[in-house]
């Protein structure tokens, strides 16, 4: 047993003898570590600083966002204090967490059938109903912007001036694109800063990954990895589902014939989410439902592609092109959903 975890468990004043520490899921910003104590299971995971600058912010949302959960009786991520009574550890310059093992609970990768993503659905449109009697102004902005998409732009336009890495010459065709969809970039802020959509707590990364079922009963357990819960608007965690749906496994695939609109998966998963926020959901919320799926799609294309070409600082890789592979399924699904809003805005009408 490394004398570092040793250290780090006493600290959250866990002193019995360690089983066994392994990794944990495939995130691409935190390490995770599924501990085993006694007959005890923890998780400890290791909180990517270089991403989450201000993490004493972050850690305090997701305590006050965990516990009002649990007090509205929905299952959820139980965190362990450390011994100065924080939600979090800080050695040095690195930041832990530890939580209870969530058991009996399984994830799943992929979507193996329609059942799954309307409970997916569900349980995201179920965890927004709940916090809506949270009031999002007492959350941090864990990253600033972290879905304005024009910013994204904006962002992405200054690395290609900057081109520190030589590598603009490779992207020329994926910038192209970006591009071509500028104007579309702050039409959810607008509506936002006009009031036609309310400020939410969001969860920001409302992958199927992050829903937890029971083992035996298939039944919707917590919705996990709180990072990035913070305000926002209920659209980013619908459109950002929709975008890691139709990705599937294909996010570092170079084959792009397999990136397009699934409407199978996008009816199921709007029917699903709609059961729980139908009447929660304003008129130009529903409306922008499939625009979304588009926005946080190429959103995500323009992250890749700025990481990219800033040389991979924030997205782990693990291979050189890794970012702009990505880059690539990203942009290719975003004007596969852009082609077909029509037929997608229809699917909406009849669902509403
Ligand atoms: C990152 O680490 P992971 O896979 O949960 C990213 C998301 C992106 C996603 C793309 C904090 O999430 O926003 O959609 O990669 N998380 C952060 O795969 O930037
Ligand atoms: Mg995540």
């Amino acid at each position: 047993m490394s004398n570092e975890l040793m250290l780090i468990l006493k600290s959250f004043d866990i002193s019995s003898e360690l089983i066994e520490c392994a990794p944990l899921g495939n995130g691409h910003i935190n390490s995770t570590f599924l501990v085993c104590v006694d007959n005890k299971k923890y998780v400890l995971q290791k909180i990517n600083n270089y991403v989450f600058k201000d993490v004493d912010l972050l850690m305090n949302n997701y305590y006050k966002v965990t516990e009002y959960l649990y007090k509205n009786k929905i299952e959820t991520i139980h965190l362990i204090k450390a011994n100065d009574e924080k939600p979090y550890l800080k050695i040095g310059d690195d930041y832990y967490r530890l939580y209870e093992y969530i058991d009996n609970a399984i994830w799943h990768e992929e979507i193996s059938n329609l059942e799954l993503v309307y409970e997916a659905a569900k349980a995201f449109g179920q965890f927004h109903k709940t916090l809506k009697g949270f009031n999002a102004k007492e959350l941090g902005e864990v990253i600033p912007n972290f879905h304005n998409t024009y910013q994204r732009y904006v962002n992405l336009l200054n690395a290609i001036k900057e081109d520190k890495m030589d590598r603009v010459k490779d992207c020329l065709p994926e910038i192209k694109i970006v591009n071509s969809f500028e104007q579309d970039y702050n039409i959810i802020t607008t509506a936002i800063n006009a009031g036609l959509i309310p400020l939410a707590v969001t969860h920001n990364d409302p992958k199927i990954n992050n829903v937890l079922f029971d083992k035996n009963s298939g039944d919707i357990r917590a919705v996990i990895d709180l990072d990035t819960v913070m305000p926002g608007s209920y659209l980013y965690d619908f459109g950002d589902a929709l975008r890691s749906l139709f990705t599937g496994d294909n996010e570092d695939s170079e084959d792009l014939s397999k990136l397009k609109v699934n409407f199978d998966v996008f009816e199921t998963y709007a029917k699903g989410y709609l059961s729980e926020m139908k009447n929660v959901l304003t008129k130009r919320e529903i409306e922008l439902l499939p625009f979304s799926a588009f926005l946080l799609t190429i959103e995500c294309g323009i992250r890749f592609l700025e990481d990219y070409i800033r040389g991979d600082v924030y997205f782990r890789i693990k291979k050189p092109n890794h970012n702009l592979i990505r880059a690539r399924t990203q942009l290719t699904l975003a004007k596969d959903i852009y082609k077909n809003l029509d037929k997608l805005n229809d699917i909406i009408d009849k669902l509403v």
